[in-house]
């Protein structure tokens, strides 16, 4: 029986990782955590949900002990901009969070899924095709909580034998939560711009390629590499894993096959820019595929028609409506 608990439920991830597993298991078995209150009531009217600070580890025992929890996904962290911006904060909650976390799940002996990310890489990682086994020195402060939040991880697994994995992931597209503060969250903002507006203001140059994958293959990712045999697991914390790798003027290009008004300009904030100038252009994923069968479902077309499907019919104020044809 599974019965999970998931730290940062009311974030972009958590959101969608405690729909589709209260979906997949029953409500009640997914304890839903996050250190605000849930502002749609989504995630609190639907099943447990409580509100404390990640970094209690009195309080996290208690509720991991309370619903016989087995299965940890530790979703609370700060984004790369945010990190950029607060970074003896990001330092805390990050690496805080995350310690605290293990600590609990070596006393209690649940299973624990972290996410890495792109970020964990840095200006001398090879961009192109990066591999999985590689040299990682970020320069950003959320990158430095990222790759010692992968070591932390093997160190638990092999020093007390708890059950770590993680995914690298890339920048996450979506349409349930915004994105909470990264230097990838233009590829969001730009779907609700283009819908609203017709046209959007990019805060990264045109030509910024990064790695990106949308939502249903990200939580599939997780959920996955949590079922996977460990016997055929090697790279436990740190899989690198994508779906697409595109820049702001490819993006752009194919919003504009179904909206050609759509127009894009750019006004380059320095910071992320150069957060996003230290990451791959393009990643490797072999070693996902090979060790759990990993195979994303969504490419940019097939996104970028999902994301426009999906935002013109919800949102209100939706001026640019997209229907899919097809
Ligand atoms: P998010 O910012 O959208 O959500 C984080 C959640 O954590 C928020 O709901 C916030 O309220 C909560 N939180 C913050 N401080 C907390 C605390 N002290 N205690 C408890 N909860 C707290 O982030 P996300 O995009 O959902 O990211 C989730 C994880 O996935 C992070 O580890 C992030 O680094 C990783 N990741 C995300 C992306 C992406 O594109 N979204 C890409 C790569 C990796
Ligand atoms: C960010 O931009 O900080 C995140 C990530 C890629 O880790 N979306």
């Amino acid at each position: 029986m599974e019965r999970i608990l998931i730290t940062g439920a009311l974030g972009q991830l958590g959101s969608e990782i405690a729909a589709f597993l209260r979906g997949e298991y029953g409500a009640r078995e997914v304890v839903c955590t996050d250190i605000r209150d849930d502002p749609s009531g989504d995630r609190a009217e639907s099943g447990p949900f409580y509100r404390f600070d990640v970094r209690d580890g009195e309080r996290l025992a208690e509720v991991v002990r309370r619903h016989r929890i087995d299965t940890v996904y530790h979703l609370a962290a700060l984004l790369s901009a945010t990190a950029e911006a607060r970074p003896t904060e990001a330092w805390d909650l990050n690496m805080g969070g995350l310690a605290t976390v293990l600590e609990v799940a070596r006393e209690t002996g649940c299973a624990v899924f972290t996410p890495s990310s792109i970020g964990s890489f840095g200006p001398n990682t090879p961009k192109d095709w990066t591999p999985q086994d590689t040299l990682q020195r970020p320069t950003s402060m959320y990158g430095v909580t990222k790759v010692a939040g992968e070591l932390l991880c093997d160190y638990y697994f092999h020093r007390f034998g708890v059950d770590t994995r993680g995914l690298r992931y890339p920048g996450l597209i979506s349409n349930r939560t915004l994105p909470g503060g990264g230097t990838t969250d233009y590829a969001v903002d730009i779907f609700y711009e283009a819908v609203r507006h017709g046209r959007y203001t990019c805060f990264l140059k045109g030509d910024t390629y990064l790695d990106m994958m949308y939502m249903p293959d990200a939580v599939k990712a997780a959920v996955e590499l949590m079922d996977a045999d460990p016997g055929r697991l090697r790279h436990r914390n740190a899989f690198n894993v994508t779906a697409m790798s595109f820049c702001p003027e490819d993006l752009a290009a194919y919003i504009r096959r179904y909206i050609p008004a759509f127009e894009i300009d750019y006004h380059v904030d320095p910071v992320r820019q150069a957060i996003a100038h230290s990451w791959p252009n393009n990643m490797e994923d072999y070693a996902a595929r090979v060790e759990w069968g990993w195979n994303p479902e969504y490419d940019l077309d097939r996104m970028t028609r999902d994301m426009l499907t999906v935002l013109s019919a919800r949102l209100e104020d939706a001026h640019y409506v997209w229907h899919d044809a097809g």
